[in-house]
């Protein structure tokens, strides 16, 4: 499928999405989440990537929800559009996605950025939640993602303020992994989603899926959850072909079985 709002391009074993919106500053309308959405799912569904790569431009990774678009928005239109279908798919995705964020990342682009896993910053990088400004609240996991990473009272501030943190800020409190200067954002981005390429895929897929747990469950359950994923792992070729390179002193070569 031909896409209009993102470019997609396959570095295999990485794929990677580059939100393509520049005078709007990569603003997130409801066709470029759809956009963002499929290309995930093909990629989830391509045995030759592992890993997808999500970023925007230099200056911004996305400055939020379309507020044009979203200003004509009604509560029966929003519902009708169900566009958390699209949330809700996103945070389904399988493979790791390593965010590449530069500029800005504001409202539903900060939410965007925390549905990542891992996430790389320029310096350059600026996370916030402004919706208040606009009258509106975060709608798209933010209130909740944000506060269950950076703890309630950092939340609170960027959300009733409007507020945003620089990528040092982000980089205390533990919303990003790293800040790299802008030049080297996408390498290290890319440096790391080849990393984890190199890893046994469904020892990758459980483990994310386990991580993702611990977001919504109480601890004994995500205990249980994480248990049942680790027992599976043994019934797979890669995690024999793991122990097996390990004690012959060589590199493993893993299958995806
Ligand atoms: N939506 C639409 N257009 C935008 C957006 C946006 N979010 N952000 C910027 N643009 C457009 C501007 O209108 C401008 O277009 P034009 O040149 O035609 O006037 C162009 O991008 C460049 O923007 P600026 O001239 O404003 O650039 P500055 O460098 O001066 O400022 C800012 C950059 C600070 C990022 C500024 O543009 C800004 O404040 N943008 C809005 C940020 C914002 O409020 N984001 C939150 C939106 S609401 C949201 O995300 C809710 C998500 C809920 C989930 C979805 C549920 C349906």
């Amino acid at each position: 499928m031909p896409y209009e709002h993102i470019l997609v391009e396959t570095e295999p074993p990485v794929g990677i999405i580059r939100l393509n919106r520049p005078k709007v500053l990569n603003a997130l309308s409801f066709d470029v989440l759809r956009e963002i959405v499929d290309a995930l799912e093909k990629f989830d569904k391509d045995e030759t990537i592992k890993a997808t790569l999500l970023t925007g431009s230099d200056e911004a990774f996305s400055a939020g929800a379309d507020i044009k678009e979203l200003s004509e928005a009604t509560p029966v239109g929003l519902i009708e559009r169900n566009q958390f279908a699209l949330w809700d798919r996103l945070k389904r995705t399988a493979k790791p996605i390593v965010g590449a964020v530069s500029g800005y990342a504001y409202g539903g682009g900060c939410e965007l950025a925390m549905n990542c896993d891992i996430i790389i910053a320029s310096e350059t990088a600026k996370f916030g939640q402004p919706e208040i400004n606009i009258g509106i609240m975060p709608g798209a996991g933010g209130t909740q993602r944000l506060t269950r990473t950076i703890g309630k009272f950092r939340s609170m501030e960027m959300i009733l303020t409007g507020q945003p943190i620089t990528a040092r800020e982000a980089e205390k409190h533990g919303l990003v992994n790293k800040v790299v200067p802008v030049e080297a954002y996408l390498q290290e981005a890319k440096k790391l989603a080849m990393q984890i390429s190199q890893k046994a895929p469904v020892a990758v897929r459980l483990a994310k899926e386990a991580v993702l747990k611990a977001f919504d469950t109480p601890l004994e359950e995500g205990l249980q959850y994480e248990r049942r994923n680790f027992y599976l792992l043994f019934s797979t070729e890669d995690m024999k072909e793991g122990m097996k390179a390990f004690t012959e002193k060589r590199p493993p070569h893993f299958k995806g079985r």
